[in-house]
C-alpha cells in the first residue's frame, strides 16, 4: 500500500459532512484514511464510497474482526463489497478466523491487516502476552500487513522482529496516545493519527508539523 508521507488519518468523527471537511483540509498530503464503527455506525457503510468519490483515497476499515470464521468472512465480505481497500482483522481469535477473512480479501483482491498487540495501557493485561505469537501466526498465514502499537516502542520493535523487514507494519498511538512520530518510524512503515488531526483547530498545520517532525 502505497501511503503518502507514511500517515494514514484515523477519521473517528461522527458525522459526514465534518469527515470531509477534515479531508478536504488535509487531502494534498494525506491519500490513505482509517474509518472505524464511530463513523460507519453514525453514518453508515456508504461512508466508504462517500470518501472515495470525494478524494482519490484509499480506505482502511478499521473493524477489527474478531468472530467466528463464517461471520467474519460475512463481515469482510460486506466491508470490501462496499469499496474498503484494507480491513484490520484480530489475531486472538485465532487461525480460522484469520483465515476466512484472508479468503474474502483474496475474492475481492483487497488487503488485511493483521492486529497484533494493542496501543492503549489495557493491553498489557490480556493480548500482550499473546501478541508475539499472533505475530508469528500471521507470518505462517503468509500475511504481510500488520498493526502494532507507536505507545510501546520495546514491544513494537519486537514485532517487527518476528515479521521481518519485508512486511508492512502500521503503527497507532501517535499524538494524543503519547506515541512519537519519529521513533515509531525506526520500526513502522506508516502512523495511524487521529485526535492531533481531526480534533486541531488547523488540521493541515498538524499533519505538517508532524511531517516535519518525521523529517527533522
Ligand atoms: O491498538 C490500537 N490502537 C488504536 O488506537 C489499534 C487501533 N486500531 N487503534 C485505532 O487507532 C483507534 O481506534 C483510533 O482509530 C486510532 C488512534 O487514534 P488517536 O489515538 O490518534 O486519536
Amino acid at each position: 500500500m502505497e501511503i503518502k508521507n507514511n500517515i494514514i488519518l484515523a477519521l473517528d468523527v461522527l458525522n459526514m459532512e465534518e469527515a470531509l471537511e477534515i479531508v478536504e483540509n488535509v487531502s494534498d498530503y494525506i491519500n490513505t484514511i482509517k474509518i472505524g464503527y464511530p463513523l460507519v455506525l453514525s453514518e453508515g457503510l456508504k461512508s466508504i464510497s462517500k470518501l472515495e468519490e470525494n478524494f482519490n483515497c484509499k480506505i482502511i476499515a478499521d473493524f477489527k474482526v474478531a468472530d467466528i470464521p463464517e461471520t467474519n468472512e460475512k463481515i469482510a465480505n460486506l466491508t470490501f463489497e462496499a469499496g474498503a481497500d484494507a480491513i484490520i482483522v484480530h489475531g486472538f481469535v485465532g487461525e480460522d478466523s484469520v483465515q476466512a477473512c484472508m479468503n474474502s480479501a483474496e475474492d475481492y483482491n483487497r488487503e488485511i491487516f493483521l492486529l497484533t498487540e494493542m496501543s492503549h495501557p489495557g493491553a498489557s493485561m490480556f493480548i500482550q502476552k499473546d501478541a508475539e505469537d499472533i505475530a508469528e501466526m500471521g507470518i505462517r498465514m503468509g500475511i504481510t500487513n500488520y498493526v502494532g502499537p507507536s505507545t510501546k516502542l520495546d514491544r513494537l520493535r519486537k514485532i517487527r522482529k518476528i515479521v521481518g523487514d519485508d512486511s508492512f507494519i502500521i503503527s497507532p498511538g501517535v499524538g494524543a496516545q503519547g506515541g512519537d512520530p519519529k521513533e515509531t518510524l525506526n520500526f513502522a512503515d506508516a502512523l495511524i493519527v487521529g485526535r492531533s488531526i481531526y480534533l486541531s483547530k488547523d488540521p493541515e498545520k498538524a499533519v505538517k508539523d508532524i511531517i516535519e517532525s518525521i523529517e527533522s
